[in-house]
């Protein structure tokens, strides 16, 4: 007799749209994750990549056992945790002792947003506190751009768009990267509003907006001041900015140091474009919803400042239907007050993983434990990531699955998944609060992150208030939320508004910035005024099946798709397999012609596997943005040649 049940738990998958799930437990196996229905933002639907989540879930390539390679270049083979955990504790306390915390690096990045995974970082700060990443990777440009501009980042209520005449999506994929804005879009478009989108790379996208602009990559800051420019000259510019605003005059100056044609030729849009666009700003209210993508190259940051700039002189901040969102701030309404107090020695840019390591010294890193990430296929240089991590005395990494970076470890320690972790969740695109529940058992053999910090923490001596259940530490986190009255009871029913977000945020037009005015910026780094209209520019997005790299291992043969324009690929056919080489490396990869991209992108998907051959990140170089040392991953530029009878296969 079957015995089926559903409960309720929600995704804590590095995604915006964080939503709440029902899974379906068969014999204690999960069988089918849906959506919420009763979630405001999931309203019962999810998707692709997380609804196959069972298939990851259930797959026999779980790992279940540590493995150990007890010396270099060997083979893993099974320890017992006992074993694995005293091997890990003894090596951190010989490390710290000798050595001091700084040269043990820990590192995680996107495997799981849950906030518990504070505490694994907390007990770090405990053992030492150790080696950290600065920076970040995905959204570091942008966050850095808007604290710069006003102090804060975040956003007005989620559904606060259906106050916009226009709603601008600069850079976003929603059919990809955040498929719940999809129906809201699409409602507000029923509703008269229009939808502009501007992305260099044609995409589904385009088929629900009003106008699609394929500007420039790296064109953006041209769009933002030609719309500027124009702005000032049609009485488009807020009256009041003055008031609100630093830097005025100084930004009408930037904006008048180019023609409008100026303006639209670095960018690659026409004239009239560009007019269309600045007449939207003009009208309002406009809401500008910023992708991460245009922040993950070299001028990221000013980027988001000069689109930032755009939503202030146009009166577009403080409004009902306004603002410049690029984040959700996702974790203020937990409470972090036990990490008060501890500093980190030193900081390795994220970006700059694998030189970062390799050059660290006084002291150099001994000992590396990657958690909740896969560094070697997700950051730039893998092969300098890899090298990093092998080269390290001691490397631990904790995953589910043997992963890239997995594969450069000394031990590996099986974790669970989310469907198995009690935790919490804020958002990076709205602001619900949820619960994650365990919804089945783990398998034999593996432990939770949690778990596994409690038993080295009893091993390390520093388990004072630690070593306590996951339950305890979540009534720890909602100490702030109860001072507001919302306790766990809160979270039963699933999704609970944040008490602490605001519906229109910067309503007042005060800003957090030390002036309490939006600091305009002033001043553009050539390449932003005059993008390079030369080469071809790797770009490795998110792709709908998977989660980052968390691939299922046959998707993973032969040579990753390359998409390109036909003229871009002068010389070969579509199918061809041919060699992509960059400053970093060579890569052969299988081309599919799309007439409909611009000649200056080769499209890739992120994630690909370093060890099959199949990672971008192997030709992209190790580089920080202007500002919030996020990662350089759209800028790479790549040739494509004859592949050489080696390189295939
Ligand atoms: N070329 C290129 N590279 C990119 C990007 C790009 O656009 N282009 N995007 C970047 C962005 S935005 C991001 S956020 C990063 C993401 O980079 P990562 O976060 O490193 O991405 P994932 O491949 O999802 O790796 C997360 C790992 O965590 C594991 N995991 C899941 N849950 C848990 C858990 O509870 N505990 C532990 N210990 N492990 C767990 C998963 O199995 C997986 O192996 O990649 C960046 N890399
Ligand atoms: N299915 C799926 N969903 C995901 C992920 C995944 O791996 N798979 N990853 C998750 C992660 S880690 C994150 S951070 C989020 C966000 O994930 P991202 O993939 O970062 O989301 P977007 O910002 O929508 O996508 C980047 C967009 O930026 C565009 N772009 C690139 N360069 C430029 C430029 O110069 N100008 C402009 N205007 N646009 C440009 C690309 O065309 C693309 O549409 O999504 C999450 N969602
Ligand atoms: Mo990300």
């Amino acid at each position: 007799m079957h015995n089926t049940i559903t409960q309720k738990t929600a995704c804590p998958r590095d995604c915006p749209d964080a939503c709440g799930l029902i899974a379906t437990i068969e014999n204690g196996r999960v069988v089918r994750l849906q959506g919420d229905p009763e979630h405001p933002v999931t309203q019962g639907f999810i998707c692709q990549r997380t609804s196959r989540f069972p298939d990851r879930q259930n797959s026999t390539e779980r790992l279940t056992q540590p493995l150990y390679r007890p010396t270099k270049g060997a083979d893993f083979q099974t320890i017992t945790w006992d074993e694995a955990l005293d091997l890990v504790a003894d090596r951190m306390q010989t490390f710290v002792a000798e050595s001091g915390g700084a040269s043990i690096f820990h590192h995680r990045c996107g495997g799981s947003m849950g906030i518990m995974k504070h505490v694994g970082d907390h007990f770090f700060e405990r053992l030492g506190p150790v080696t950290v990443k600065s920076g970040d990777v995905c959204s570091g440009a942008g966050e850095a751009a808007q604290l710069t501009d006003f102090g804060i980042f975040d956003s007005s209520d989620f559904f606060d768009l259906h106050n916009a005449k226009t709603i601008f999506l600069w850079g976003k994929n929603v059919f990809v990267s955040s498929i719940h804005l999809i129906p809201e879009l699409k409602k507000a478009r029923a509703n008269g509003a229009r939808i502009v989108l501007i992305d260099p790379v044609a995409h589904q996208t385009a088929s629900i907006s009003d106008l699609y602009v394929q500007s420039r990559p790296g064109g953006d800051a041209a769009i933002a001041m030609g719309i500027a420019r124009w702005l000032f000259e049609n009485d488009g510019v807020d009256p009041d900015a003055e008031s609100y605003c630093d830097h005025l005059s100084a930004f009408r100056d930037l904006a008048f140091s180019k023609s409008h044609a100026q303006w639209a030729a670095a960018a690659d849009v026409s004239p009239e474009q560009l007019q269309q666009l600045a007449q939207a700003y003009a009208e309002g209210p406009t809401t500008s919803l910023i992708g991460w993508g245009l922040q993950r190259r070299r001028h990221g940051a000013a980027t988001i400042r000069a689109i930032d700039a755009l939503a202030a002189v146009s009166g577009n901040l403080g409004i009902p239907g306004g603002g410049a969102s690029f984040y959700y701030v996702r974790r203020d309404a937990y409470d972090f007050s036990f990490s008060d107090g501890f500093t980190a020695p030193r900081a390795i840019p994220e970006p700059l993983f694998g030189p970062g390591i390799l050059e660290a010294s006084d002291p150099p890193i001994r000992m590396a434990y990657i958690w909740g990430a896969n560094p070697v296929a997700m950051l730039p240089d893998s092969e300098a990531v890899a090298q990093a991590l092998r080269t390290r005395e001691f490397t631990v990494v904790v995953d589910p699955f043997l992963t890239d970076t997995a594969r450069c470890a000394d031990l590996v320690l099986p974790t669970t998944t989310f469907l198995e972790e009690d935790d919490f969740i804020g958002s990076y695109g709205h602001h619900y609060l949820h619960e994650v529940r365990p919804v089945v058992d783990s398998p034999t053999g593996v432990l939770s992150d949690h778990e596994i910090f409690r038993q080295l923490s009893r091993r390390l001596g520093i388990d004072e208030g630690f070593d306590v259940e996951a339950s305890v530490w979540k009534d720890r986190l909602l100490t702030k939320l109860k001072t507001v009255g919302v306790d766990q009871s809160a979270f039963a029913k699933g999704a609970v508004a944040n008490p602490f977000a605001r519906k229109v945020l910067f309503e007042g037009r005060t800003f957090g910035t030390e002036s309490g005015r939006v600091n305009l910026l002033t001043e553009l780094a050539e390449e932003l005024k005059t993008p390079a209209c030369t080469g071809l520019r790797l770009t490795a997005v998110s792709t709908r099946l998977s989660q980052a790299s968390q691939w299922p291992t046959e998707t993973q043969n032969g040579p990753a798709t390359a998409v390109i324009h036909p003229e871009a690929a002068a010389g070969f056919a579509d199918g061809d397999v041919v060699r992509l080489t960059s400053s970093r490396g060579s890569l052969s990869v299988r081309l599919k012609f799309d007439a409909n991209q611009r000649p200056d992108i080769l499209l890739m998907e992120k994630g690909g596997w370093h060890f099959a051959g199949r990672s971008a990140n192997a030709l992209i170089h190790a580089e920080l943005t202007d500002d919030g040392e996020c990662a350089v991953y759209y800028d790479e530029m790549v040739t494509v040649s004859s592949a050489d009878v080696d390189a295939v296969g």
